[in-house]
């Protein structure tokens, strides 16, 4: 008997569909648009199974939804700068654009394989200069309208590296890379100022309905919004005032002592000439060699010097010291914090530690707190003491009374803090997007005109053996004329852009990826845009998905596009997880270096038995990886796409199970037996779609199970792209075709199985589409089963013209049965009372009460 075998059906198809040019897209108006995009992978070198889940899924709606009859847009691209390429050149000895190239070329070739619909025509690569020369063009519009400005600020730096860390390439004080200490530099940097919208990105948090909500979630606790008052406190013997952040203005009487972030301008010059001078440098020193995040900050233990000068509290005329603290951050409010011990627990270990002064300024009622004795902050509500002429006042009222107090005064307002900082986007990488700009001695900072775009990277370069940035080195690059002054002797800005930049536009960019007058066409953007399904990582839940949403606000600003929300519905996929093998001598194991014994696994390498640990993401470096190019050589790319679909709905967690894809297989194979069976039983009965009058009962059977398996993949794929439950239906409906009696001569029989057939294809025909094909074909047919559409259900079709009774005999559940869906109260209380098991319960006693409730019981009252 004949199996069925992927490896030359897959390509014949593959092929079939390239040459017939099926998944290029062109914007055409007469339909109605659909675009589905998945994140854009880094071309690192070979797809993982991450990528193989995320693109099925996206490749099983992009293909339901183009037989659903929309013009879909399914593009594929690849995220091609950053910093993984320039650390593999240096260790294979190679440039970054060579192993970028090929690398895309490898995983080209394995996406390809895999079967996804993508319209290939529309590939780009972030690293061409096509691309960049318009993220420049932004960035030069974005410059003129004063959304990017430059400034002298910190950042994490790695010596080792020679570069500009990101907060989160931090891991624990350590270059992620390199894993060397990490300091903090001061360098001149461009920020896009992202904090403009910080408010509208919230506000719109909530109106993102085809999120997840816990992304949303996120957006908003990363923008973080705060509303307090800002305080201007003075201080004594100097011009100039320390403004802080509060939330609590209710609490200003009880503020005791002041802490300034560590890189607050004010520090230097407040401690200089002061006897503290020495150690708040030496202080400043130590801290910038810290992560200086909130998360981070947990870590340490909170610790300050004081810098010799003293504040003025406005309230009270309080002389209170100064000091710099590691937990004052010098990214939020104002980077100064007034201290209020007794009622902020961070505070009261601070005083206690340094001996500072405790003034309690809210009681809780009927409870004297006492600053010598108390072992705690006080956080709760309470009445004013110590505060003047508000003593008595709640201290909830207290909090407007004081801020109109001090904007009356002028010392001080109500404002809004955000947690979210602007974007720094500079880094002083090699392999990355020019910043187009060019330093003169005369002119200063001088935008490379337009016409001189793009400013091209020059891929050949060698990298410095520290693994810094060639740029600045260059010559032929760095130096450059003056476009204003002409003088000869000007530089290019050598930095390169953050590579989240590259990502926040480039689903634009898909819609008219070949422009070379601008960066897109407005009208296919207009056609397109917004993206109506986004499939990626929830690892990308907060920085690329907030980029880009800032990024459409920009363009829509600069008046190019008409919307702000660029995905309109998203998927977070789960992640792709495996147990860990280990062995006591070689330690992590790759699957393949651990032999099955029978009870567990032991070690190819030495023999010893293999721990099996838990089951987590899979990740190369604890080896509990599946290459997919194993799978694809051994199951073929349906059967690898099957799997990852089966195995969880998408938005959880995939366990890889081996018995799993094997059991995909057979069921594969089940039914490229069940079509033969099928033809030579029903041979060419044409697919009966009718109504159900004048069907045998078997016939009537499975053609309700066909038509309500129709309606549950629909449903499922619709409602929430619940493969997994989908397939389960259709395999129940393979069990029904393979129960069903086609030997006899019930013609009504074999048309309702002929339909059930083709419709088992065409469902599965998203999920498995060569297999599809090829079933498609073999069943006789001669247009191609992509350009099918999606199979419809008969409603007439999905009700039972039966009824399921049950029977309750005192209240207790006795038996059932079924009846005609028509039948009477009447017809149901005999056959009920004639029911064997009923009679048994029954026997000798008297008949008080039958009651027939809505066609679903009787009960029997004895
Ligand atoms: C006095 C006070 C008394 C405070 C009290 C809190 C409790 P959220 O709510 O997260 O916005 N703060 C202000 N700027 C800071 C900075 N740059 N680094 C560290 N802490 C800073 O936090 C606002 C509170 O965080 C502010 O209110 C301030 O301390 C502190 F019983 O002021 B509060
Ligand atoms: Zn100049």
């Amino acid at each position: 008997e004949e199996r069925y075998s992927p490896e030359a059906v897959e390509v014949k198809w593959q092929q079939y569909w390239e040459s017939h040019g099926i998944f290029s897209t062109s914007e055409d108006t007469s339909k109605e648009k659909y675009y589905l995009l998945e994140m854009f992978p880094y071309p690192s070198g070979k797809i993982h199974m991450g990528h193989v889940r995320n693109y099925t899924i996206g490749d099983v709606v992009a293909r339901y939804k183009r037989m659903k009859g929309y013009n879909v847009l399914h593009p594929m691209g690849w995220d091609a700068f950053g910093m993984p390429a320039e650390n593999a050149a240096i260790d294979n000895n190679t440039h970054p654009a060579a192993w970028t190239y090929d690398n895309m070329a490898a995983m080209r070739k394995q996406l390809k394989k895999m079967g996804f619909s993508y319209d290939w025509n529309r590939e780009i690569a972030t690293c061409r200069p096509e691309y960049y020369r318009w993220e420049q063009w932004l960035f030069l519009q974005m410059l003129e309208k004063e959304m990017v400005y430059r400034k002298e600020s910190y950042v994490n730096w790695c010596e080792h590296c020679q570069t500009v860390l990101a907060n989160e390439q931090v891991e624990a004080d350590l270059c992620w890379r390199c894993s060397q200490p990490v300091q903090q530099k001061k360098l001149w940097q461009w920020f896009f100022k992202i904090t403009d919208y910080a408010e509208d990105l919230l506000l719109h948090c909530d109106k993102l309905p085809g999120w997840p909500g816990k992304v949303t979630l996120m957006q908003k606790n990363w923008i973080g919004k705060s509303v307090g008052s800002e305080v201007s406190f003075d201080i004594e013997g100097m011009d100039g005032e320390i403004k802080v952040f509060t939330t609590r203005p209710d609490t200003l009487f009880g503020s005791t002592f002041m802490c300034l972030a560590p890189e607050h301008p004010l520090v230097e010059s407040l401690s200089r000439g002061t006897e503290q001078a020495d150690a708040v440098k030496a202080f400043v020193e130590k801290i910038s060699r810290q992560e200086r995040s909130t998360d981070a900050l947990e870590k340490y233990e909170k610790e300050g010097v004081f810098t010799g000068a003293w504040c003025i509290n406005p309230t009270n005329g309080r002389r209170m010291p100064v000091f710099t603290a590691n937990f004052a951050l010098m990214g939020y409010g104002t980077g100064a914090v007034m201290s209020v011990p007794a009622h902020d627990q961070r505070d009261f270990d601070f005083a206690r530690k340094y001996d500072l002064d405790i003034v309690v300024v809210i009681q809780p009622e009927g409870e004297t707190l006492d600053p010598a004795t108390m072992e705690e902050a006080y956080t709760g509500e309470g009445l004013l003491v110590n505060s003047g002429e508000y003593n008595g006042m709640k201290n909830r009222d207290a909090m407007a009374e004081i801020t109109t107090w001090l904007e009356k005064e002028g010392r001080g307002k109500q404002t809004v803090s955000f947690r979210l900082r602007d974007w720094g986007i500079s880094r002083q990488r090699y392999w990355g997007t020019p910043i187009p700009v060019i330093h003169c001695d005369t002119c200063g900072v001088v935008p490379v005109p337009e016409s001189q775009l793009p400013v091209t990277l020059p891929e050949d370069a060698d990298l410095l053996e520290n693994g810094g940035s060639p740029l600045p080195t260059l010559d032929f690059f760095a130096r450059t004329t003056c476009p204003v002054c002409g003088r000869q002797d000007a530089r290019r800005d050598t930095d390169t852009m953050d590579t989240f930049v590259e990502s926040s536009w480039y689903f634009v960019r898909y819609c008219s990826p070949r422009c070379e007058t601008a960066m897109f066409d407005a009208d296919a953007v207009k056609y397109w845009m917004p993206v109506d399904q986004y499939i990626g990582g929830v690892e990308h839940a907060i920085l690329h998905l907030l980029y880009s949403r800032y990024f459409m606000r920009v363009l829509n600003t600069l008046g190019l596009i008409d919307f702000k929300e660029p995905f309109t519905h998203l998927l977070t996929q789960g992640m792709v997880c495996k147990e860990t093998l280990t062995c006591p001598e070689h330690g992590y194991l790759f699957p393949e270096e651990a032999l099955p014994t029978g009870e567990g696994f032991k070690c190819v390498k030495c023999d010893n038995t293999v721990e099996v640990g838990r089951v987590i993401k899979m990740s190369k470096s604890k080896k509990n990886v599946i290459d997919p190019n194993i799978l694809l050589e051994k199951y073929g790319a349906d059967i690898t796409r099957l799997f990852c679909l089966f195995a969880a709905p998408p938005e959880r967690d995939l366990e890889w199970n081996d018995d799993g894809v094997e059991g995909c297989h057979r069921f594969i194979n089940r039914v490229w037996r069940l079509v033969d069976l099928c033809r030579e039983k029903c041979g060419d009965t044409p697919a009966y779609d009718g109504p159900m009058e004048g069907l045998s009962e078997d016939a009537k059977n499975l053609h309700r199970k066909g038509h309500q398996t129709i309606k549950k993949v629909t449903d499922d794929i619709e409602d929430s792209f619940h493969f997994n439950t989908a397939i389960s239906a259709v395999m129940e409906l393979v069990n029904a075709m393979y129960s069903a009696n086609l030997n006899g001569d019930d013609e009504g029989m074999k048309g309702v199985a002929a339909f059930c057939m083709e419709n088992i294809v065409l469902l599965l025909s998203p999920i498995v589409p060569h297999f599809a094909e090829e079933l498609w074909e073999r069943m006789g047919h001669d247009a191609s089963v992509v350009d099918h559409t999606w199979p419809q259900y008969r409603e007439d079709a999905l009700v039972s013209d039966e009824m399921l009774i049950v029977i309750q005999v005192n209240g207790k559940l006795r038996s059932k049965f079924n009846i005609r869906a028509d039948a009477d109260d009447d017809a149901i209380k005999a056959v009920a009372l004639a029911d064997e098991i009923v009679m048994k319960h029954v026997a000798d006693k008297t008949i008080r009460k039958v009651i027939v409730v809505k066609k679903k019981l009787v009960n029997i009252v004895v």
